[in-house]
């Protein structure tokens, strides 16, 4: 039996990188899955505190994402469908991993890395700044720089370990961006395994599941992935986006000045990226469609990929617009998963403690 558990932030309406990359993957899954097996999607609201959130914006992206996630597919009678925030668990565990964790590994994490960056520039640029001015006269920037991001950011994938092992996850469908933090995930569900040993280990170690379109990159800048947090809201296209926002988005897109088109991520990172975005919303080959396009100029291929994402688009956002506004199911349905996930998350957290020594009667 599977236990498939995959989550996004509610940072915002998903944009296309999410969906190709993500998303649509869930539903897949969940078309295909057997029926004993368990599907868990969270909207992974303590994730999201990582960055700087305005709470009312806060609130009403944890609500659009759920209706999103409706919109898309997922069918919270099929799946678990929950927000992260709603089953302690997550948090309790993820301060027990962290005790396990070695801060080396943290270290290496990629997304720590870009997320360093990305948080000094969106939220403490300022402060950032007059610190530096004060680390260049003392010659230490990298010190200066980590000391001043918040703990939460670089612990991001211990939470994210946590999300999965609590309920014993063996498959984790993600963007390829975060690879890194379920190898981290078997990692630390290795080390507890071996740590704290019983009868059996106790974390089945997951596998990460990658979808076929991989990563979506950025419009603008196409040497980056396709991201909600961007500055440049004409680097993304939302799930929300009407035809002719699809359509100047596309147009505007960052390509090159090579004729004819060919898919060489390398080389022509922009075209390619029109390429894998038209393949995967035809639901084809990248190279076939490179193929077909071979003799034609940029102008052609990006008048189909907005047509072609129009018609991937407008399904979804128009059930959307419907589910968005429908306040008291929304609540219902978040209300049914919270109680479904701890459930599941209360059996391992009995076993955890166990191993651990904690499970002493209050
Ligand atoms: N550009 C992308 N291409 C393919 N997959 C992507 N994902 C994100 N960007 C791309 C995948 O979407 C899922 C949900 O991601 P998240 O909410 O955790 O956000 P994220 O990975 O931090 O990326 P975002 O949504 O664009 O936000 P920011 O602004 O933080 O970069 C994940 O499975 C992710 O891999």
């Amino acid at each position: 039996r599977r236990v498939i558990l995959s989550g996004i932030q509610p940072t915002g309406i998903p944009h296309l990188g999410n969906y190709l990359g993500a998303l649509s993957n869930w539903v897949k899954l969940q078309k295909s899955a057997e029926p004993e097996d368990k599907l868990l999607f969270s909207i992974v609201g303590w994730h999201a505190l990582t960055l700087p959130q305005e709470p009312a914006a806060l609130l009403a992206a944890r609500n659009d994402m759920l209706a999103v996630l409706l919109a898309i597919g997922i069918d919270p009678n099929r799946s678990i469908l929950f927000h992260q925030d709603h089953n302690p668990h997550h948090t309790e565990l993820s301060w027990i991993l962290s005790c396990i964790t070695p801060m080396g590994k943290l270290r290496r994490m990629t997304t720590w890395k870009v997320r360093s960056s990305k948080c000094s520039i969106n939220s403490v640029l300022m402060f950032l700044k007059s610190r530096l001015a004060v680390a260049r006269n003392s010659g230490s920037e990298d010190e200066v720089d980590e000391s001043m991001l918040n703990a939460g950011l670089f612990m991001y994938p211990v939470l994210q370990a946590a999300d999965v092992l609590v309920y014993k996850a063996t498959h984790v469908p993600v963007g390829d961006d975060q690879q890194q933090h379920i190898e981290l995930t078997r990692d630390l569900a290795d080390i507890f395994n071996r740590t704290f040993k019983g009868t059996s280990p106790l974390f089945p170690l997951p596998t990460y599941v990658n979808t076929p379109s991989k990563r979506i990159l950025s419009l603008k800048d196409p040497t980056s992935k396709m991201s909600k947090s961007s500055p440049d809201v004409q680097s993304r296209i939302l799930l929300t986006d009407i035809a002719s926002q699809i359509q100047s988005k596309i147009r505007a897109a960052v390509t090159d000045s090579i004729q004819g088109i060919t898919y060489d991520p390398q080389g022509r990172p922009g075209t390619s990226n029109l390429l894998t975005i038209l393949a995967a919303c035809t639901d084809s080959d990248v190279t076939q469609v490179a193929k077909a396009y071979e003799s034609q100029g940029h102008g052609t291929l990006k008048r189909d990929v907005a047509e072609a994402v129009e018609e991937f688009l407008k399904g979804p956002r128009a059930q959307f617009d419907r589910i968005r506004h429908e306040t008291s199911y929304l609540d219902e349905v978040a209300r049914r998963g919270a109680t479904r996930a701890i459930e599941h998350s209360e059996v391992t957290m009995m076993e955890v403690k166990t191993r651990l020594g904690l499970a002493s009667p209050v």
